[in-house]
């Protein structure tokens, strides 16, 4: 890559994995996970550059361009991984900001590392960054760039979108850390939440913490405004609507029916294994149904995909030994020669299976006790073009205020989960034809592009430029 970009995202980690190909090469391959899947091909469009960890600790790499992206690689050592990554971002903010699902730790050698990595993405982005360019900081792990870049380059248009909810001010108050970390997100002229709620949340946040005054979604500082708003994230909506139109995908999802020895009903969970996610209470309430004979045994398989996700996290080994005890134990009350009620992989997938798999889903169910947006939902909705196909779908995430004609559940109500489930699978064609087509029109309309173009406008617009000043 040679001079620098008028268009950056900062991100944790850059949207590329690197893979070992059979004669010993390394090669680059766009990573699967939410955040690439929206942003990179906004990013392409722009030209911009891509700064962040490319994902191996102790080592430094010049940059380089992968699939028309210029990335910009930002070293971590191992135990930054540790403190900053696994430590501070996994361990403390996101059990935080999800309702503390999990206990968060607070430790301040990780608070310290927090800091220091954060510094170093700051000035990674001011070395990058052309004179007046727009930067967009991504998510949890990088909340105090906004004030560090701010600091080496006023010239900048920041923007900071946080992937993750804003928790209520009676949580977030716990952190030791509280007041640097909303001071850093106000370096930012636009922060943007997935949620009204969480927007309010901070705004509130700011008045009690820093005496901020705010009027509407602006928050007034001395010298200037930050303006704080939601912008739902969403999914390629185009993009998977013809990827499952094709034909090899609509044979795929056949066969895999077939190989799941053509049950009645096909339920399906595809989720990072994370505690966050509400697989257990799903598996919970299937297993009940199978226990209570409300559900007959070969009548319906539920697969969950889990995908391995932060390894090295105490909690996310724990949360897999328990996962895999409650299937193992579901599938040694139920199954029979040729039948597995719970078929479950601890693997990824490529993105055409998982395609397949959305469409060969009658029920899709996605259950977290707590989820910034939870774009699997919307991906489920974008591959039934065939307006077959139901969503159980929490109220604790995000899609939940845009797909309001899912099947929505407590997850923590396991009877509840029981009855949706059930109805969502004895729903006529009709019912659910009339549901999904106002789910897709909702999907279709507000898709990723819709996501980042409004965010982008928002920012670029003159009211959120840097100089503006109170009005007061
Ligand atoms: C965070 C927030 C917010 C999963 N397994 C495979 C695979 N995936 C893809 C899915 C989907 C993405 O990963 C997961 O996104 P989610 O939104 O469901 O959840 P998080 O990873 O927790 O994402 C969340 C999101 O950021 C965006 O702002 O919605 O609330 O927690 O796209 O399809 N993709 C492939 N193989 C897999 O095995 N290819």
């Amino acid at each position: 890559m040679t001079g620098r970009s008028s268009f950056l995202i900062v991100a944790n980690r850059l949207p590329v994995d690197r893979t070992i190909e059979p004669d010993g090469t390394a090669s680059w391959r766009r990573s699967p996970g939410g955040l690439v899947t929206a942003i990179a091909p906004v990013m392409k469009r722009r030209h911009g550059a891509w700064a962040g960890w490319h994902g191996a600790p102790d080592e430094k790499l010049e940059p380089f361009e992968h699939d028309g992206m210029n990335l910009v690689p930002i070293p971590l050592s191992a135990s930054e991984v540790e403190l900053y990554y696994e430590g501070f971002s996994n361990a403390t903010l996101w059990p935080l900001y999800h309702d503390v699902v999990a206990p968060p730790v607070y430790h301040r050698e990780m608070w310290e590392a927090y800091r220091s990595v954060n510094e170093r993405f700051a000035a990674a982005a001011a070395e990058a960054a052309e004179q007046g360019a727009v930067v967009w900081v991504q998510d949890y792990q990088l909340q105090l760039v906004p004030a560090m870049l701010r600091r080496l380059r006023p010239d900048l248009r920041i923007g900071f979108f946080l992937h993750i909810p804003f928790p209520p001010t009676e949580l977030f108050w716990r952190l030791p850390w509280r007041k640097e970390l909303v001071e850093g997100l106000l370096g930012a002229d636009l922060v943007g939440f997935q949620l009204p709620g969480g927007a309010s949340n901070f705004r509130r946040l700011c008045r009690r913490l820093l005496g901020l005054p705010y009027k509407g979604n602006e928050i007034f500082l001395d010298d200037r405004i930050v303006t704080t708003q939601a912008f739902p994230i969403s999914v390629d909506f185009a993009h998977l609507d013809s990827l499952v139109r094709e034909a090899h995908i609509a044979a795929r999802a056949k066969e895999i029916r077939v190989e799941l020895g053509d049950p009645e009903h096909v339920l399906l969970g595809v989720d990072r294994l994370d505690y966050t996610k509400g697989i257990g209470q799903r598996l919970e309430a299937f297993g009940e149904l199978l226990n209570d004979g409300r559900l007959q045994p070969n009548e319906a398989v539920f697969v969950q995909i889990a995908t391995p996700s932060r390894e090295r996290v105490e909690e996310y080994r724990r949360l897999r030994d328990d996962i895999e005890l409650q299937v193992g134990r579901i599938n040694g009350e139920h199954a029979q020669l040729g039948y597995q009620p719970v078929q479950y992989f601890h693997q990824s997938y490529d993105q055409e299976e998982l395609a397949a798999l959305y469409l060969a889903a009658d029920v899709m169910v996605v259950t977290p006790l707590r989820d910034g947006m939870n774009l699997v939902a919307k991906e489920y909705v974008s591959c039934h073009h065939d307006l077959n196909g139901a969503l159980v779908l929490s109220e604790f995430t995000g899609a939940a205020d845009e797909l309001r004609q899912a099947y929505l559940v407590n997850p923590y109500d396991v009877e509840d989960v029981k009855r949706q489930m059930m109805t969502a699978m004895r729903a006529t064609p009709h019912e659910l034809a009339r549901r999904m087509r106002t789910m897709r029109r909702r999907v279709a309309t507000y898709d990723v592009d819709r996501w980042a173009s409004e965010f982008l406008n928002a920012l670029e617009s003159p009211a959120s430029q840097p100089s503006t000043r109170r009005n007061a």
